[in-house]
């Protein structure tokens, strides 16, 4: 049994659980609930960054951060792969969306961890800036939205999505973003994102 660093709110953690399973792997990863904020032995026996998702594979080999993750669970199963041939273009293109969506997660993140904290001028630049990205980001996905949730990074884009939702509900984005909604609307339907919502 694989073990996985885990908690339902963690997006990066949702998107490797929900590559688990689009591969029909799930049933092999045993999710160990984790605050990576305070640090535990648990946690930083297999990564000392402390941070989550880490997952360790049957053989003890501790795998982080969420894309490798990803890789490593793209070579187990049966199922259709979720990540192209490396080096190709569709590689890059699936890649980069990945990382725009990871990329809208960390400023996400980011934002959330200091909500409520004094604002002082470096810390209001600095949640301005991130604000910014996350517009920006979801620009360019509107101006070209994942087909799908056959790949890496449409699975990525969703649980992007679905943090802005769980965290940032009173910011709507989807009158302003129609063609991500309407794919948002078909891909939340389906099992690796129906089955990860956030709590
Ligand atoms: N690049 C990492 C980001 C993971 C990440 O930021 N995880 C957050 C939880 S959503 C975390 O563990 N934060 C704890 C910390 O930064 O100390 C990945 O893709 O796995």
């Amino acid at each position: 049994m694989m073990k996985l660093h885990y908690s339902p709110a963690s997006p990066f953690a949702r998107k490797c659980l929900a590559a688990a399973i689009a591969r029909g792997i799930e049933g092999r990863i045993e999710l160990v609930g984790t605050n990576p904020h305070v640090s535990p032995a648990e946690l930083l026996k297999d990564n000392p960054l402390s941070k989550i998702p880490a997952l360790v594979t049957d053989d003890g080999m501790a795998v982080f951060d969420s894309p490798v993750i990803c890789e490593y669970l793209n070579t187990l199963g049966e199922a259709a792969t979720l990540i192209p041939t490396s080096g190709t273009r569709a590689w890059i293109r699936v890649q980069v969306m990945q990382a725009l969506a990871d990329g809208i997660m960390d400023a996400a993140v980011a934002r959330r961890m200091r909500a409520g904290k004094p604002l002082d001028e470096t810390r209001a630049a600095f949640l301005d800036r991130q604000k910014a990205a996350i517009a920006r980001g979801l620009a360019a996905l509107e101006a070209a939205p994942p087909e799908g949730l056959g790949d890496i990074g449409a699975i990525a884009v969703g649980c992007a999505l679905g943090y802005l939702d769980f965290r940032f509900a009173d910011e709507p984005w989807r009158e302003a973003h129609p063609r991500l909604a309407a794919w948002f609307a078909a891909a939340s339907t389906l099992p690796p994102l129906a089955r990860t919502v956030p709590t």
